[in-house]
């Protein structure tokens, strides 16, 4: 994926601080589609599809995504402007309470629902949990069948289980690979339809509303959850200490925040080995991102029961965003 201007560092403000917006044609469509489901269906990697950059990172952890993030798309006809959230499920500690929450609060602040399932598994308690709660709401919902290409030959019994779930709640009904990209030019089209004329609420060449040292803590987080397991992926967080661009290089700090010693051990590795694997990969996706050389430096901090504290939460950039 080429990159395009990332984010919103990357305008100059006016005395105001307001940035200069185009006018949009007359007829043009804009809107807010929350992107919501339960974890690790393929939303942020659905996201990062649509716009055709990578803003959010993916895995196959449960819980990757831990904020809720903008992805903006502009065509000649419309503003897509897509809302990551995280995934919905049972939380366990304060973070994903807040998780969840902010998840919710999506659904009501968007002007359409974008409701994405896996379609390599049939539709469970989990989908029928986020359903009863779009139901409640009184914003307009799609349906999204991601994973096709994962589907076995014989998949008409899962097919059957999300149509009945559209029929009953008369929600359409969109099919589509967030990986290959197949069907995804028919949900884009279907996401159009459902958007009313309005104006461009950011620039047309603005990809997300994050800034780029969110985006930089979010990619070192990425390969952790890439190389590490169990507990570790889950009790970390980031904080970019500094970045630093001089003409040749761009110098970023960061601390990793663990809740054990155990968890810093691991990350740190047999002679440094984890920190540096860690740090070869993010800093290759940060060079990717801001299209420039990186210098990175990681540090590990272990801060007990981060998860569990709401003061800890806020200061890592975990807030309810109302
Ligand atoms: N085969 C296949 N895998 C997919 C597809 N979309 C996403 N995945 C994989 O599914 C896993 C989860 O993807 P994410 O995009 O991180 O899922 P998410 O819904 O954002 O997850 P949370 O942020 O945890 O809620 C990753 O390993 C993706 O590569 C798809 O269309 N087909
Ligand atoms: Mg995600």
């Amino acid at each position: 994926m080429e990159p395009k201007l990332t984010s919103i560092d990357n305008y100059t403000f006016s005395y105001s601080g307001e940035v200069t917006i185009p006018q949009a044609p007359p007829e043009f469509k804009s809107g807010f589609i929350g992107i919501i489901g339960r974890p690790n269906v393929g939303k942020s990697t659905l996201m990062n599809q649509l716009i055709g950059q990578k803003i959010a990172i993916t895995s196959p952890v449960a819980q990757t995504t831990r904020n809720r993030l903008r992805g903006i798309l502009t065509t000649p006809e419309a503003q897509l402007i897509f809302v990551d959230t995280p995934g919905i499920h049972k939380p366990h500690h304060q973070l994903g309470e807040v998780l969840v929450q902010n998840a919710k609060i999506a659904i009501e602040s968007v002007d359409v629902v974008l409701f994405v399932v896996d379609g390599s598994a049939v539709c469970g308690a989990g989908d029928r949990f986020i359903a009863d709660l779009l139901i409640r709401s009184q914003t307009s919902v799609i349906l999204g069948v991601n994973k096709i290409d994962q589907q076995a030959a014989d998949s008409k019994v899962i097919d059957e289980s999300y149509e009945q779930l559209a029929q009953s709640h008369e929600w359409p009904i969109v099919k589509f690979s967030a990986k290959t990209g197949a069907g995804l030019p028919e949900l884009q089209q279907i996401l159009v339809e459902h958007l009313e004329t309005g104006p461009l609420y950011y620039p047309p060449d603005l990809v997300t509303d994050q800034p780029e040292r969110f985006i930089m803590g979010e990619l070192i987080r990425e390969q952790i959850l890439l190389l590490t397991r169990e507990e570790v992926p889950h009790s970390v967080a980031i904080a970019i200490d500094q970045v630093e661009e001089t003409p040749t290089i761009t110098r970023v700090l960061a601390t990793i925040h663990v809740e054990r010693d155990s968890q810093k051990g691991i990350l740190i590795g047999k002679g440094g080995s984890m920190l540096k694997a860690v740090g070869s990969a993010a800093r290759e996706q940060i060079q990717k991102l801001i299209s420039g050389k990186v210098y990175l430096e990681l540090f590990v901090k272990v801060q007990p029961k981060w998860r569990h504290s709401r003061v800890s939460l806020a200061e890592l950039g975990y807030r309810v965003e109302e």
